[in-house]
């Protein structure tokens, strides 16, 4: 559900809507699949336990291209008492985001492609003494049902475009990023009468994946160190903070 109203961005050229589907339809679809398919890969050669804590496990890769620091980045993390649905509902509502994202001095939608798709356009906090960051993204939530008895998989990805109403402004840097937020609902000990089931019954298993260009040079040592501070940060405040939204409310499935 979009709560923003939002410009409609003038596309001319060759992302125009067809038929019902949005300009970036297909470009949304490939990205979603793509990340379907990298979350099952297992973590082998290359890929560094960074942080652990209580269910989290922080994944890292070394990469850099360009003498750029793009290290791809994997979490996983269970968490009791709220469903897929929710975290991603929080994930990607724009009511929510400043509430719990730490990172941000700004966001907004600048349009609206369809019911389950936005473009956001983000300033990020200015880490001293690098330029600062914005993001332009599309931020798009689907539901996937795998069985007639398993819960349904929810994500959410966002993915870097550009956008007429958000053009490069220096000294502002735009960084690139491709982030998804993958979930599954498992009910523990379920009881017979699904109506009965309550949040002590549910555990939400996540992924969490990261690519991120930092769009510019900036010290390496200096990112994966802001990196291996911020993410497992803002994980721990994200779910906490769903945790405490959804206690008293009836379980979203
Ligand atoms: O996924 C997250 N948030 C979503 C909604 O906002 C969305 C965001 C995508 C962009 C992620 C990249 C953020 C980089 C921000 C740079 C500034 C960091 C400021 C920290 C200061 C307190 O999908 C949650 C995102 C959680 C982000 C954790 C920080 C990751 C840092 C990655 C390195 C980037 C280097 C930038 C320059 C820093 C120089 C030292």
């Amino acid at each position: 559900t979009i709560n923003e109203a939002t410009f409609a961005a003038t596309s001319n050229g060759e992302n125009i809507s067809v038929k019902g589907k949005h300009r970036l339809a297909n470009d949304v679809e490939r990205v979603v699949q793509e990340h379907l398919t990298y979350v099952r890969e297992e973590m082998c050669d290359g890929w560094d336990l960074i942080h652990e804590e209580g269910k989290m496990k922080v994944y890292r890769r070394e990469v850099e291209e360009n003498g750029i620091v793009v290290d791809p980045l994997k979490i996983f993390h269970s968490i009791q008492g709220v469903t897929g649905h929710e975290i991603c509902h929080y994930f990607w509502e724009y009511q929510y985001r400043m509430e719990w994202e730490t990172t941000l001095d700004s966001t907004k939608i600048i349009e609206a492609l369809d019911q389950d798709t936005v473009i956001f356009f983000q300033m990020h906090k200015r880490v001293w003494p690098t330029a600062q960051r914005d993001s332009c993204f599309w931020s798009h939530i689907r539901c996937i049902s795998n069985s007639e008895e398993d819960q349904p998989t929810w994500l959410v990805v966002n993915y870097t475009t550009p956008h007429p109403l958000a053009p490069i402004k220096p000294p502002q840097v735009r960084l690139i990023a491709n982030v998804a937020m993958i979930c599954e609902t498992i009910i523990n000990e379920p009881p017979l009468n699904p109506k009965d089931i309550k949040r002590e019954n549910i555990q939400c298993k996540l992924a969490y994946v990261a690519f991120v260009n930092p769009g510019g040079w900036v010290p390496s040592a200096a990112v994966r160190n802001v990196a291996k501070r911020e993410y497992p940060r803002f994980l721990r405040r994200f779910t906490s903070y769903v945790i405490e939204q959804t206690r008293d409310k009836p379980i979203l499935f």
